[in-house]
């Protein structure tokens, strides 16, 4: 952890069907978000699904303009701070729900060319005190995506374990949206393979993972999707960042 507020972006991905306890929303169609908190925007080409922590506790919130959000309880107190609520300091909880309410939930993400429905799906490290506890999953350039999808695809039984049907998880493949010199497309999957890390929860192996790429992802990558294909990452990503804020896909988050 550093020193001072870290800075997050929240994407606002859109909640597409209502299935189960998240049924009384269905009026709200089209203004029912999950906010998921990134430090890399400009990798959203490349998600493949979003994940939530299975046991988490979390909230249906009022946002601005009518908005509804899903995220912590954590985040919307947060969030109620920095003026992204009807009344400051009052984050109004309109349903709770866990984790596992959430799993298969369809959504629509910004920028998200190659699926245009992905689904939330479990990721047992997720942690409910950063962020929103809801996370975008970018295989191709985070190895905890990358495992994650991976365990879900090999395990039958742990897609069981979570009620997740195979149409959320079998068809979505790693899409490469940046390239490093030293490792090409997709480093997050090529890092997992020479490391042989065998599952999300080797975290030794994975902090290694992280280690040899996302640094080197932002300094020397070069974006190979999108409007800013062929320009470095680190030039892309503040004008991919500004455009989501001002489309209304995305909100600035501090914590
Ligand atoms: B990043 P920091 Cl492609 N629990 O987004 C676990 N992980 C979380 C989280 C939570 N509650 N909230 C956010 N994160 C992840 C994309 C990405 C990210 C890529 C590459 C690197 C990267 C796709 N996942 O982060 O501990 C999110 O993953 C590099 C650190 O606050 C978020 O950005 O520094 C990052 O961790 C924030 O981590």
């Amino acid at each position: 952890e550093g020193v001072g507020p870290q800075e997050y972006t929240l994407i606002k991905m859109k909640v597409l069907e209502f299935p189960g306890k998240l049924e009384a929303l269905a009026p709200q169609e089209g203004k029912v978000f999950m906010l998921a908190a990134t430090l890399r925007p400009e990798t959203m080409y490349g998600q493949t699904n979003a994940w939530v922590l299975p046991d988490g506790d979390y909230g249906v919130y009022e946002g601005l303009n009518g908005e509804i959000y899903i995220i912590s309880k954590h985040a919307a107190r947060n969030l109620s701070y920095q003026d992204q609520t009807p009344e400051f300091g009052k984050p109004k909880c309109v349903l709770n729900v866990k984790g596992h309410d959430l799993m298969g939930v369809p959504l629509k993400s910004p920028l998200g060319e190659r699926y245009d429905r992905i689904y939330v799906l479990p990721l047992l490290t997720v942690s409910l005190s950063k962020g929103t506890g809801v996370v975008t999953s970018v295989p191709s350039d985070s190895p905890d995506d990358y495992m994650g999808l991976s365990d879900l695809k090999k395990k039958a039984k742990l897609r069981e374990k979570f009620n997740i049907k195979d149409e959320h998880v079998l068809p979505y493949e790693v899409v490469p949206v940046l390239t490093i010199p030293e490792f090409g497309d997709a480093a997050a999957e090529k890092v997992c393979a020479m490391l042989k890390i065998q599952s999300q929860n080797d975290k030794v192996k994975l902090e290694e993972a992280k280690k040899m790429t996302y640094l080197k992802g932002f300094t020397e990558g070069v974006m190979t999707v999108g409007k800013y294909a062929g320009q470095k990452v680190q030039d892309a990503k503040p004008l991919i960042k500004k455009e989501l804020l001002e489309s209304g896909d995305a909100i600035v988050y501090f914590e």
